[in-house]
């Protein structure tokens, strides 16, 4: 079977859920990496059992993850992590949660990958309209929702097998005007969907992988409800 990692789990309700059920049921086996701030009460509610009703694959059996890991998508390396991060306490909790660090983890605890799924978005300022956007609101979120892309092909191609797929999640709004996705969330994703197609020039040639995105439909996940899509 193949191996997957998920990043942008924290809950049953998101893509990257349904994502890691769709592939377990398919054979795969789902590694995750789980946002730092977001990761205590995620596995404290699969443990509680919170999410049983979700996990039931077809057999009746429970999907089950083989590891989740740590990670904020937003830091390369431990030095570009912040003193003021470090220290929060529920970053202490956790270390080696940057791409470059979970990426050596993910080898030295499975080796090699066959498919990498990114599905995670964050734009602190997305209820602003473009036109009222800070500089700060706008690079945040095209350093969670698009750099971080780039930043795990960079880090997972060279892990990954021959013929490896990564695949991230766009939306429509990166393409034509839609109002309310704002922040620059719009710009992240023109970004996201413009280095897809280099990124998939660049690492199909050196990589032997292949990179997609796919336009995602309307779904009630935490991340749509808090933006009222
Ligand atoms: P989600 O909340 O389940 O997933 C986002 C995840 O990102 C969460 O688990 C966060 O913890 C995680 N995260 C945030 N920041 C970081 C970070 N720095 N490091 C690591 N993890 C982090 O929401 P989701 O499933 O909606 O989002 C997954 C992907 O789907 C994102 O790329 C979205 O932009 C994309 N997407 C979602 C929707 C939607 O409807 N839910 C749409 C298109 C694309 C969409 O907005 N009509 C209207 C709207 C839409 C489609 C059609």
């Amino acid at each position: 079977g193949k191996r997957a990692f998920v990043a942008g789990v924290a809950d049953d309700q998101g893509f990257g859920w349904a994502i890691s059920k769709a592939l377990t049921q398919a054979g795969a086996e789902v590694i995750l990496g789980t946002w730092v701030p977001a990761l205590n009460i995620f596995e404290t509610s699969l443990r509680r059992g919170k999410f049983d009703e979700s996990r039931v694959l077809s057999d009746g059996s429970l999907m089950e993850f083989a590891k989740v890991y740590a990670m904020d998508a937003v830091y390369d390396s431990p030095e570009d992590v912040p003193e003021s991060v470090k220290t929060n306490k529920r970053y202490a909790a956790n270390s080696e949660f940057t791409v470059s660090e979970v990426a050596a983890k993910v080898k030295e605890d499975f080796g090699s990958i066959d498919i990498v799924v990114h599905s995670l978005a964050n734009g602190p300022e997305v209820a602003k309209p473009l036109l009222e956007t800070s500089r700060g609101g706008y690079l945040a979120a095209v350093s969670a929702s698009t750099y971080s892309f780039v930043s795990m092909v960079q880090r997972f191609a060279p892990i990954m097998n021959e013929g490896g797929s990564f695949i991230s999640l766009t939306y429509l709004a990166g393409e034509r005007v839609v109002p309310g996705y704002g922040g620059g969330m719009s710009s992240a994703k023109a970004a996201l969907e413009s280095d897809t197609k280099v990124l998939a020039w660049e690492a199909g040639r050196k990589h032997n992988v292949r990179v997609n995105t796919i336009s995602a439909g309307p779904l009630g996940s935490r991340a749509a409800k808090a933006i009222g899509f």
